[in-house]
């Protein structure tokens, strides 16, 4: 594979994924399609070789944009989302309009244009929520709030554009993913930025539900390995295989930034909060696969880029952050 179009590469994982590609494979062009919403954010990319990356800055959903973009590319993946649960319970527009149609946008460049490889990187979340034990891939899909179900949605014609019309889609599922350049409205971000500046930690409900945390290298190493050695047609879970209660996490953070329990502020419940997230990863482990980052060392490398890169997440926080913290938080009491 020598050219790769990649979209969503200014978020989080995306932007992770393209610095882990061109790092990993010497001769790989990424083509970087990015709206650039809130979540969207060029210093993410500010170190990247402009020799090897393109940017360019369209919608998904734009037919035109993607069809130029896709031409005479190997592979397509799919990062570009809108991806806080919390702003699709405030309102879902926004996840309709890119994580299903913009979806399908993307499957019908694909079709038209014969693209070799898709992969459509989606979430645990489309499972809902299990007491016990974890979720394989045979596993129905169950998602309980507007995100997940909007994911749900891309996955499901995803598949169907495979069945159909045999383009070559492959789809990844992974867990709560943690790491450098992450947007501070996750908790992780937002508890590790508050504790910095001795801030409430808002910890929903009863702090017990449980989340499972993925390293983000883990998380693109895993996205590559399904790419490159998935099948089409097949999905993929991508689990750290370190699942923790909020307020295990939440305690760690404050103990590894030097702050006491004080912080934490226990406020209204999420709408629809599911309880507990959990995913068998045997399927990718089988072809060679493994998550390698543990979770303490994980954690500390997380909030030593967080203190060290304060020029990052200041700007944000400064900025429409500030509304948005306010309508989400201002009524929680
Ligand atoms: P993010 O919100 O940090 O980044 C999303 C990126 O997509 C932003 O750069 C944004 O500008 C771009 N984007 C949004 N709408 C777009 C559109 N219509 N056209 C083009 N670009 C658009 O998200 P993230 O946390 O990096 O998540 C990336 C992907 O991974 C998403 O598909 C998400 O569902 C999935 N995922 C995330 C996690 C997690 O814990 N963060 C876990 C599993 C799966
Ligand atoms: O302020 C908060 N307080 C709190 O207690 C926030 C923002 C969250 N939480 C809780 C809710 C969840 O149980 O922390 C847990 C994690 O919350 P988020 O960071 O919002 O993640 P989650 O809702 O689990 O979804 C994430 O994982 C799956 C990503 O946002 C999705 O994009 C991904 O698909």
């Amino acid at each position: 594979m020598h050219r790769i179009v990649v979209t969503g590469g200014a978020g989080f994982i995306g932007s992770n994924f393209v610095r882990y590609a061109l790092g990993a494979y010497p001769d790989v062009h990424i083509v970087n399609v990015d709206k650039l919403t809130y979540a969207g954010n060029l210093d993410n990319l500010k170190d990247l070789d402009p020799a090897r990356h393109t940017f360019v800055h369209a919608d998904i959903a734009n037919a035109e944009a993607m069809a130029k973009a896709m031409d005479g590319c190997d592979a397509v993946v799919n990062f570009a989302a809108d991806s806080h649960v919390d702003r699709s319970i405030m309102e879902a527009s926004d996840f309709i309009a890119t994580n299903v149609k913009g979806v399908h946008n993307i499957l019908e460049a694909a079709k038209k244009l014969g693209t070799k490889r898709v992969l459509l990187v989606s979430t645990d979340e489309v499972y809902g929520s299990i007491a016990k034990g974890s979720f394989k891939e045979t596993d129905p899909v169950g998602p309980r709030n507007p995100y997940s179900a909007s994911k749900a949605g891309g996955e499901l014609l995803g598949l169907s554009y495979f069945h159909t019309f045999g383009v070559p889609v492959t789809i990844t599922r992974g867990s709560n993913t943690y790491g450098p350049y992450q947007y501070p409205e996750k908790v992780l971000p937002l508890f590790v930025t508050n504790a910095i500046d001795g801030e409430p930690l808002p910890l929903y409900g009863d702090g017990k539900n449980v989340r499972d945390w993925l390293f983000v290298e883990d998380h693109c190493r895993g996205i590559d390995h399904a790419l490159r050695h998935g099948a089409p047609g097949e999905i993929y879970n991508i689990a750290g295989e370190n699942e923790r209660e909020n307020i295990v996490l939440t305690t760690k953070i404050l103990q590894e930034t030097g702050r006491d329990e004080s912080l934490i502020k226990p406020v209204t419940d999420r709408p629809g909060h599911d309880r507990r997230y959990s995913i068998d990863a045997s399927k990718l482990r089988a072809l060679g696969w493994e998550p390698r980052m543990n979770w303490d060392d994980g954690i500390a490398l997380t909030i030593r880029w967080y203190r060290d890169n304060e020029w990052w997440w200041r700007k944000i926080k400064s900025g429409e952050f500030r509304e948005y913290y306010k309508r989400q938080y201002g009524q929680r009491g």
